[in-house]
């Protein structure tokens, strides 16, 4: 049931995302060929899950599949951008220097690291653009989006986040700081990817709160997943290097609790962010999805 719906997302959102990459300016140099690389080399597309997830748990029926974009598309796309930025930054050898993403090589290894810087700066902008394309919703509610995914990404987001992660090696940090690295580093663009829904179901700030504290409770769980997969699963599986927490001295949930208790840490958030969304009109879709995030193999 739930792969049935995260296949149908996947396939919505790489529909749009193609559309879009198409429409990029072929040139002699190669740098749409790297965009397209970067976004089309895979991924679970888990963010725009939680955008038409959101949409879902708002009573959005997803099995129309409509000819035209709609908003839910766009945004979907837009998050994925965003995300699909992040890892290629993050990839890049002044970072964590990875030679593996998405089971294929990494953009800086498959090109070279002024492509792949490149292609972060692209995918960054162009998210923002494909906000701006939704012309079906009133344009406060575009703008709204745009500073949503904007706050998410940014210096008071995700990449205050990794500048927290950076100075994380080497020493033995506590739990709070730990809470608050992944909050913004991973958590802030997984509930920014649940409010967008949210957005383009016209939903009212109870609605919006509600799927905040889900974003919030399940982005943390998704990252204590991501450390414990780090240290119990091999490279290919994950797609990327396996290890390289523990390789760099990092500081994460497992360093910190211990593989059992990071294992009892993701349950915990689990069933806080399942037991947080049942006064939505069908929370089904998102119950499903925390048991799917909390029990992922990669
Ligand atoms: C470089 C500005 C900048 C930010 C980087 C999110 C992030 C911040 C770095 C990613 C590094 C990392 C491994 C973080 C752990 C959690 C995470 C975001 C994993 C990757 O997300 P998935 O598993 O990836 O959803 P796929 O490939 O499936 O999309």
């Amino acid at each position: 049931m739930i792969e049935q719906h995260l296949n149908a997302c996947k396939a919505r959102v790489e529909a749009c995302l193609v559309a879009q990459l198409n429409q990029l300016p072929r040139s002699e140099v190669q740098l749409a060929d790297a965009v397209a690389y970067s976004l089309k080399v895979g991924g679970k597309r888990l963010r725009p899950a939680l955008v038409y997830s959101a949409a879902a748990s708002l009573r959005a029926d997803l099995t129309l599949f409509p000819p035209n974009l709609t908003p839910l598309d766009l945004a979907a796309a837009a998050i994925e951008s965003i995300h699909t930025y992040s890892l290629v930054h993050d990839d890049l050898p002044a970072m964590d220097n990875d030679d593996l993403r998405r089971g294929q090589p990494t953009v800086h290894r498959q090109y070279d690291e002024a492509t792949a810087i490149l292609v972060g700066d692209a995918l960054q902008a162009w998210a923002f653009e494909l906000l701006t394309q939704i012309d079906t919703l009133p344009a406060d509610k575009v703008l709204a989006m745009v500073k949503e995914l904007a706050q998410a990404s940014g210096p008071k987001g995700m990449v205050l986040g990794q500048a927290l992660d950076m100075r994380a090696t080497g020493v033995f940090e506590s739990a709070d700081y730990l809470k608050q690295l992944h909050s913004l580093k991973t958590g802030a663009l997984i509930r920014s990817a649940l409010r967008l829904g949210a957005y383009c179901m016209n939903a009212g700030p109870k609605e919006r709160r509600v799927l905040s504290a889900y974003g919030d409770a399940i982005g943390l769980c998704f990252q204590v997943v991501d450390d414990i997969l780090d240290v119990t699963t091999d490279s290919a599986t994950l797609g990327k290097t396996a290890g390289k927490d523990q390789e760099a001295d990092k500081l994460t949930y497992v360093k910190l609790l211990g593989l059992e208790g990071a294992k009892a840490e993701a349950q915990h958030l689990c069933a806080q962010a399942k037991a947080s969304v049942g006064d939505l009109p069908n929370p089904q879709v998102l119950v499903e999805l925390a048991d799917y995030i909390c029990n992922r193999a990669n």
